[in-house]
């Protein structure tokens, strides 16, 4: 189950990002109509980054991956990336220190978009046993790209929740409360902890515009992580129901799609994943590859 778990988060993420940069359909009580043609963009792109570094060191090296998030960016830099972390890789380039680079971003505030929340999942799931290396990982990887301290925070909640859906059972039923609970406990920013209420709050909102007003939709950090794990609670029970729900909030659909997908995948296991999806997902088999090794090497040890 656990290996199931671990290869669920990363083709979770993966098929949340391709079914939302595709989704131009309609979505309505009677309606669903819906394109997937598979490919996905920056945010899969990224985490597979992650995940190549992860595996390659055994665990996290600044340094190392921040040369994957550059190589592979220099092979493929139509993948969809925000003006960010293509400015960051020059600097890197050109001399400025990997952990030093992003903090130049934005007239020195760092970077508060959601780009090193999109691609955590294999944090989330590498070190779901241990909270605090989690957050010192997930704040050091997000590090590379996005120094604002909500742009990192977002990061690590997010793999929090990833990892607190390894640890969940998925033939119980899930007390979202709880879980809402356990990452506000987690997180010390207070800006966050009210979205955390706020999410719990609206857990039994119908409106769709109220809940993409109120949580965001956007590609900050702030508007669009609590997004996501608001989707998947209030649709843990099927993860096509959270993935199709996260990308009718409209906004930014790849990435709240691929994190709400990274949660649920984590949740239910690879097999609650549409075949119509997991068989037409650019690189699956590399993309299971890679879940599997980070799952063979945390249980080796
Ligand atoms: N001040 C003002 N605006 C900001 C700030 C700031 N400190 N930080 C971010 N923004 P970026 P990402 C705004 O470029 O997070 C892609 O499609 C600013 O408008 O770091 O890697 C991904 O797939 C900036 O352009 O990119 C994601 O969906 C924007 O936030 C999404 O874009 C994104 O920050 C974000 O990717
Ligand atoms: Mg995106």
């Amino acid at each position: 189950m656990l290996r199931s778990k671990f290869v669920g988060s990363l083709i979770g993420s993966a098929v949340g990002d391709a079914l939302g940069s595709s989704f131009e359909g309609l979505w309505s009580s009677e309606t669903k109509i819906e394109r997937f043609s598979g490919s996905w963009t920056d945010d899969t792109h990224m985490m597979i980054g992650v995940a190549e570094s992860l595996i390659a060191n055994k665990g996290f090296d600044g340094n190392h991956m921040t040369q994957i998030f550059i190589k592979n960016y220099e092979r493929e830099p139509w993948r969809g990336y925000a003006s960010g972390p293509p400015r960051v890789f020059r600097w890197i380039k050109s001399g400025v220190a990997w952990n030093e680079a992003a903090k130049r971003l934005f007239s020195g505030a760092g970077s508060y978009g959601n780009g090193a929340a999109m691609r955590v999942a294999p944090v989330g799931v590498f070190y779901h046993k241990n909270l605090e290396q989690l957050r010192s990982v997930a704040y050091n990887q997000s590090r590379i790209t996005h120094a604002h301290e909500l742009g990192m925070e977002g990061a690590t909640i997010q793999a929090c929740a990833v990892a607190l859906a390894v640890t969940a059972d998925p033939s119980s039923e899930l007390d979202s409360h709880r879980f809402l609970r356990k990452l506000k406990d987690f997180t010390p920013n207070e800006l966050y902890k009210r979205k955390l209420e706020r999410a719990w709050e609206l857990l039994g909102e119908k409106n769709k515009v109220k809940v993409a007003r109120e949580l965001g939709n956007g590609v900050e950090a702030y508007n669009s992580v609590l997004t996501a794990i608001y989707c998947f609670l209030r649709n843990w029970v099927s993860f096509e129901d959270s993935v199709l729900y996260a990308v009718s909030l409209g906004g930014d659909t790849d990435t709240i799609g691929a994190m709400t997908g990274a949660i649920s995948g984590a949740f239910h296991g690879v097999e609650a994943i549409p075949e119509r999806w997991k068989s037409g997902l650019e690189k699956g088999d590399y993309i299971e590859e890679l879940a599997e090794k980070l799952w063979f090497i945390k249980n080796r040890k």
